[in-house]
């Protein structure tokens, strides 16, 4: 049996989801809600689906720290989703992004709730595809949406060493139904495990303030290890391997690009000569 058999698999609060009307935020509103989570979903953009039997959604803007805290009331995670999830003018991201995270902390904190954090690949997107990193080698940031990341996973620490708010930081590497070239064969994390993924993260007893990689069980996947999925008791159990086929030599044609875990988005505003 393992150590998290006998754990329950419902939270005993709430669980708030920010960014719900987003593409991962619908697939973790549906799946979450038919396994009888109670969910209070909120988004800046109204919720498209039907609502799971305990849900409520609310339109809410990241930078109103009232509502967000109002939400956050009496939960037990906040699934932090919300926010610019590509690559942006830093003008964009600067409210949601950065803003954005102090308003959830600061609810978590009140709240007494854990984060779960999506934080993303491109928080190391200039570390070199030929070498293995893990959660503490240096960041580099491929733009101004990885480094609201970085931001993001700093309120993450400060928050724990300060305020003992626990954080599940989810370092998404491609979320999306398949992948559609080459790098995406190593750091895509198909949907079931994003959402196994988030429930461990929402459940695991006790999670500090730690890093998991978002990646399914790649072949490919030769860059992360390292990470905490032991400790919350994950194991992806999907793989890109299947696709290699059909994707597998799809690629940018720049070197740039190619030679990078960030892909695209490190030549993105790219000036360097
Ligand atoms: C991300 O962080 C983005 O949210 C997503 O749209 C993809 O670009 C993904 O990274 C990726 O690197 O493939």
């Amino acid at each position: 049996m393992s150590d998290h058999a006998s754990e329950a698999t419902v939270p005993d609060r709430p669980v708030l989801l920010t960014g719900a009307s987003g593409a991962l935020g619908r697939v973790l509103a549906r799946e979450l809600g038919a396994a009888g989570w109670a969910l209070r979903l909120t988004d800046i953009a109204p919720f498209p689906d039907a609502l799971p039997a305990k849900a409520s959604f609310e339109v809410a803007d990241l930078v109103d720290r009232a509502a967000i805290e109002r939400l956050a009331d009496g939960c037990r995670a906040i699934l932090h989703l919300g926010g610019v999830s590509v690559e942006k003018p830093f003008e964009e991201i600067i409210g949601p992004n950065i803003q954005g995270l102090y308003n959830v902390y600061e609810a978590a904190r009140l709240a007494g709730a854990r984060v779960v954090f999506a934080s993303s690949n491109h928080t190391i997107g200039f570390h070199a595809r030929s070498t293995t990193i893990d959660p503490d080698s240096p960041f580099r940031p491929d733009g101004y949406y990885g480094a609201s990341k970085v931001w993001g996973e700093m309120m993450a620490r400060l928050y724990w060493h300060k305020h003992g708010v626990e954080s599940v930081i989810v370092r998404i590497g491609s979320s999306f139904p398949e992948p559609v070239d080459a790098r995406m064969l190593a750091t895509w994390l198909s949907y079931a495990d994003l959402v196994r993924l988030c429930e461990r993260a929402v459940l695991a007893p006790q999670v500090g303030c730690c890093v998991v990689w978002g990646a399914s069980n790649n072949s490919r996947m030769t860059w992360w290890e390292g990470d905490a999925r032991d400790l919350i008791g994950w194991t992806p159990l999907d793989s890109s391997d299947s696709f290699e086929a059909k994707v597998g030599d799809k690629t940018s044609g720049d070197p740039v690009v190619e030679a990078h875990q960030g892909g695209a988005y490190v030549k993105i505003g790219w000036t360097r000569a």
